[in-house]
């Protein structure tokens, strides 16, 4: 069988912060899981990344913060790859929309995209009405405006969105309306903009999002076949704005205008796939042979407050583009994905305080420049998976960290690997000891191992990533239990050789760990990998339950997890 091959994007994120653990745990970590697994079976990958530097958001904290957006884009792209890299999170490429390197490239493919979208007339041009800041002399996004609710007359209500009581708004609907750029009353003022025809494109969308209705998580295609059944309107797709990506029409209405962010800005996994193929010596046109190639599934990782944009706007954008019937696309067609996987917010729980939500303005966060300051990123992997908002909500709670590393990544597979190196080194001379005829307790043990590879390949297969982790613990677990019943810690003073069976057993256990366990935990994989003397092959699914030979020389025994104290993590 020739070799599966993936394209796997996670969200772009604003290049106007700093990442929290919050957005690890949307999108970032299970990509990256997932990527690991899928390259563990040998399957072809490209991961893809970057920043989303186009739009409001990146104006409206660079005026805030003084700066130019240009800089403050360069900024925070840079210190949220670092944040990245300190993690593990490994992409074949991290671009950024308006990055000096891709701006380009990002550029061009999504005017084409724009253009090809007008020419199979899925566009409607239409004249609105929308709040204009005289003294900015500019139209207002809808962000830059606040003003009172007209459902629940909180003053706390953005053009947009009412903070308060949630509702969604349009900003000509807000009672006395103030433009926060200049403070002034703002005037409704005529202006043109494209809309996309959703409407038209709803019925395609229906079946395609029909057919995934087994396969994708409930949360994610259940909300857009809602959406669906409410009727989808026809969205805008440029705004008035003189940073992004131009409009390419020549029309003079199109003058001063810009795609809207999120029209352009899933574009950005397409721009920097090609610009990885430029950089690997394929040239940038080779984009289609993962975006336009049947064989290819594309997955996209997001968060929750995405799932509108990645699974109805981004798909009936480029359906529009299609020639043919086929709803997926024909060879040649941009691909519609394979799926969609998002996951729920999470919420934050300081020792002795409520649970509450991450707030970058009241600082209610965990910052991961900061976190990596003081410790080691697999402690974080494993807590966000162990405790991933897969289904829902969850919160990252500082005592619940703690207690986890302590009593199950330290206690169940550090403590299990530790033991069973030291004991091969005091008492066996730093070598695997021989197999010997095993017993049924032995066999068992082996046999687990293949259970523990193959039950978490389904779950991985599946994105079921915390199922999955507690699955591979679950074998340090029972290796433990192993290791107690056995008992090599008596059986080495009177019987070596039942001795030497146990510890064999645990080094084909911690081989077989080593792999299952790398996906979520690489750095502390890459340690057993090193123990155990095995080059980076190792790590292929296929070879997780390979026997080590009689006499396998160890490498030194290294701890893989620390103990944390809950003084210095308060401290901290
Ligand atoms: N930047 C939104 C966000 O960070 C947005 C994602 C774009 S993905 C194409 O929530
Ligand atoms: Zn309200």
């Amino acid at each position: 069988m020739a070799n599966r091959q993936f394209l796997i994007t996670a969200a772009l994120p604003y290049s106007n912060g700093r990442l929290h653990v919050g957005h690890i745990a949307g999108a970032y970590l299970p990509a990256d899981i997932y990527v690991r697994y899928l390259r563990a079976t040998g399957a072809d990958v490209r991961f893809i990344c970057g920043s989303d530097d186009n739009g409001v958001a990146a104006i409206k904290t660079a005026r805030e913060q003084g700066r130019s957006v240009e800089e403050l884009t360069a900024h925070f792209n840079q210190s949220q790859k670092q944040s990245f890299d300190g993690l593990g999170i490994k992409f074949d490429i991290y671009g950024g929309t308006h990055q000096p390197d891709y701006v380009e490239l990002h550029e061009k493919l999504s005017q084409d995209l724009f253009l090809r979208i007008h020419e199979k007339g899925f566009f409607n041009k239409k004249t609105t009405r929308q709040l204009y800041d005289v003294e900015a002399r500019q139209f207002l996004p809808d962000r830059f405006v606040k003003g009172t609710c007209p459902k629940c007359k909180s003053d706390n209500a953005f053009g947009d969105q009412c903070e308060s009581c949630g509702a969604s708004l349009d900003a000509l609907e807000l009672i006395n309306p103030v433009s926060t750029m200049t403070g002034t009353t703002p005037e409704p003022r005529e202006t043109v903009h494209w809309y996309l025809r959703l409407d038209q494109l709803q019925p395609k969308l229906a079946e395609w999002l029909e057919s995934k209705r087994k396969d994708w998580r409930p949360t994610v295609v259940n909300f857009v076949l809602g959406q669906i059944d409410e009727g989808l309107p026809e969205r805008a797709m440029t705004r008035d704005l003189e940073w992004g990506v131009p409009v390419p029409l020549d029309d003079p209405d199109a003058k001063g205008k810009a795609l809207y962010v999120w029209f352009d800005a899933p574009i950005g996994y397409v721009s920097f796939t090609a610009k990885l193929c430029e950089n690997l010596g394929e040239g940038w046109e080779a984009y289609q042979n993962w975006w336009k190639n049947p064989e290819c599934k594309v997955v996209n990782f997001i968060g929750e407050d995405n799932i509108v944009f990645h699974a109805l706007t981004f798909p009936a954008m480029l359906l529009a583009t299609h020639n043919s019937e086929n709803i997926q696309g024909d060879e040649g067609e941009y691909q519609l994905p394979e799926n969609v996987v998002a996951n729920a917010f999470l919420n934050i729980k300081f020792p002795g305080k409520e649970e509450e939500k991450i707030s970058k303005s009241r600082g209610t966060a965990v910052w991961i420049e900061e976190y990596l300051n003081d410790f080691d990123p697999d402690p974080l992997r494993y807590y966000l998976t162990a405790n991933a908002p897969e289904g829902g909500r969850t919160a990252f709670d500082f005592e619940d960290f703690l207690n986890r590393n302590n009593t199950e990544l330290l206690a169940a597979l550090g403590n299990f690997v530790n033991r069973s190196f030291t004991f091969a080194h005091k008492y066996f001379d730093g070598k695997v000891p021989p197999a010997g005829t095993r017993e049924d307790i032995d066999n068992e043990q082996i046999a687990r191992c293949k259970t523990a590879a193959d039950e978490v390949a389904a779950d991985l297969e599946a994105c079921k990533f915390k199922s999955a982790l507690n699955r591979a613990m679950q074998l340090a677990r029972d290796a433990n239990a192993y290791f107690d019943t056995t008992a090599p810690f008596r059986s080495r003073k009177t019987d070596m050789d039942a001795c030497g069976r146990a510890i064999n057993v645990c080094c084909q256990t911690t081989r077989a760990l080593t792999t299952i366990i790398a996906p979520f935990l690489p750095h502390i994989a890459a340690k057993c990998r090193d123990m155990l003397q095995l080059d980076d092959d190792a790590i292929q699914w296929s070879s997780a339950t390979d026997q080590l030979p009689d006499g396998h020389a160890l490498g030194e025994p290294q701890f893989l997890v620390k103990k944390l104290d809950p003084e210095e993590l308060i401290a901290s």
